[in-house]
């Protein structure tokens, strides 16, 4: 079971409770040219604490919005927070005004605390916001020059942090859905520690000698989870890059000898394409993907490139983490896995009756962790039966394993034909010419809705006619033929999501215009 203590502060335990277990001398965070111990994560992270509640006056509850790209001042002021008992909204470093706003508004933030790097557009946020009344600038290079670490540097030492409950809220994960309309869900001091003792520890088996890298961004819960959370909760170290270019992957893989990655099917894809002779990838023992399904050729091409397999997994922001995942000793290209300990899965219809297996149907999941929408009308939609729908069509194969579909806007009624959008890119990614593709419905004239993919061809191949034609013979033959994209359109780059999501709604809605 997940039992702990009544009176529970997760990021005490990501910290002094790592210090009083033996860990202080251990380095906890590397990034900006220097790494940092437990021990001094766990007084950078009291100190911050005390800041926000004697400085600023922070009390249990309060909403703080931080804003910052990877960094090792990003974790101290999450955790830091997170110890004053503050209720934590991450966001994505590309986030413009319009998109702070939602955030604040609907999580009625009152302080933000935001890398002085980055302050124009939290501070456009000010006059229009009725609920922002500050916000603090901390230093994300050597963390000295900003506001709060001047007023953190100037505490005493020694470990501060208000009470909380293990029921009590610590972060609220946005989600952005198919519409790009951020929504906020919850998750309690617990469930932090939840997904690290389900997932990380039953599938990644963390061990102190782990190192983490990754290019999620911490905002994205799969990030938070991947690069702060797991390596903190079992005493490993994390790399923090604060731009990770998929190719740069190798090479900081190498530096550090990391053990785990965690990143997106398709920077597992860039780096196979930019992997050179003689790079080493021999430390790396797990390489995580999530985000998206990973397309069985990426899976393959790195078992034949590296000897280890890629563990896909599911997961939603709404459930913190993944829940759905292959194993080490139990990875198949294609297919997402089985449900991690603690965690039930199912494959129902529009009324919930489980369907046979083989048959594609909605992703029915409960398990430790689960949704809380602060929106009731979007809690009541996702949350049935004490069961989380998560939007995805799933096919359980006769041995268990789950296999993803589509997202439940991603399939494509097309002349009666229920297609699934993902499988069509799966079959596009397969050419040797094609390095992405986002495959939607489009409205057509004759037949109501066509099957349309838009390519990014690899680098010197010319996008025409002959091409286009080429890529509908190649998918005709690897699935059913009226699966085909009738439409093909060569674009120089998807429209993705920060955290590397292809953002097929945006593809609908260019089709519209
Ligand atoms: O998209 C996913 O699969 C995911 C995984 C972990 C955490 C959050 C998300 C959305």
């Amino acid at each position: 079971g997940f039992d702990y203590p009544e009176r529970l502060n997760a990021a005490v335990e990501l910290t002094d409770r790592m210090v009083e277990r033996g860990f202080g001398d251990r380095i906890a965070l590397t990034g900006q040219g220097r790494s940092r111990t437990y021990a001094e994560l766990s007084d950078w992270t009291s100190r911050i604490a005390r800041a926000l509640v004697e400085d600023y006056g922070v009390v249990p509850g309060s909403r703080i919005l931080i804003r910052a790209a990877n960094t090792p001042a990003l974790v101290a002021c999450w955790l830091g927070a997170t110890k004053a008992g503050a209720v934590v909204v991450n966001t994505m470093p590309l986030l413009r005004k319009k998109e702070l706003l939602q955030h604040t508004e609907k999580a009625q933030v009152a302080l933000a605390l935001c890398d002085m790097r980055m302050l124009d557009e939290m501070e456009a946020c000010l006059a229009d916001s009725a609920h922002l009344k500050r916000i603090v600038a901390f230093d994300g290079t050597k963390g000295l020059e900003g506001e709060l670490d001047r007023a953190a540097a100037a505490k005493p030492e020694g470990p501060f942090w208000v009470e909380t409950g293990r029921d009590d809220v610590a972060l609220l994960g946005f989600t952005s859905g198919s519409t790009g309309v951020p929504k906020a869900t919850m998750h309690f001091h617990r469930d932090l520690l939840i997904v690290a003792d389900a997932y990380a520890r039953e599938v990644l088996d963390v061990r102190p000698e782990d190192v983490f890298v990754g290019s999620p961004p911490l905002a994205f819960t799969f990030g938070l989870g991947g690069l702060a959370i797991f390596p903190l909760r079992f005493g490993a170290s994390s790399v923090l890059l604060e731009k990770a270019a998929p190719a740069d992957l190798i090479g900081i893989i190498q530096a550090h000898r990391a053990t785990i990655c965690f990143t997106a099917p398709t920077a597992y894809r860039a780096m196979l394409a930019a992997m050179k002779e003689g790079a080493d990838l021999s430390s790396l023992r797990c390489a995580v993907s999530a985000g998206e399904t990973l397309p069985a050729p990426v899976f393959e091409a790195w078992v034949a490139c590296t000897g280890k397999p890629i563990l896909d997994g599911i997961g939603a922001t709404e459930m913190l983490h993944i829940f759905l995942s292959n194993r080490l000793d139990d990875a198949r290209p294609g297919v997402t896995g089985k449900p991690v300990t603690g965690y039930q899965a199912k494959v129902v219809d529009r009324s919930q009756a489980e369907v046979p297996r083989g048959t594609p149907g909605l992703l029915a999941v409960r398990g430790p962790v689960g949704c809380r929408y602060m929106d009731d009308a979007r809690q009541a939609d996702y949350v049935r039966g004490g069961w989380n729908l998560t939007g995805d069509t799933f096919i359980q194969d006769e041995d268990g394993y789950f296999r993803f579909a589509a997202r439940a806007d991603d399939m494509i009624v097309s002349s009666g034909y229920n297609i699934a959008g993902p499988e069509v890119e799966a079959a596009l990614l397969a050419h040797p010419d094609v390095a992405e593709c986002g495959v939607i419905g489009a409205p057509d004239g004759a037949r109501g809705i066509i099957v349309q993919a838009h390519v990014v061809l690899r680098p010197g191949i010319a996008p025409c006619e002959i091409k286009a034609q080429e890529l509908q013979e190649f998918v005709k033959r690897s699935i059913a033929p009226y699966k085909y994209p009738r439409s093909v359109i060569f674009t120089e780059a998807l429209p993705k999501t920060e955290s590397g999501k292809i953002q097929r709604y945006r593809l609908k809605e260019q089709q519209q215009l």
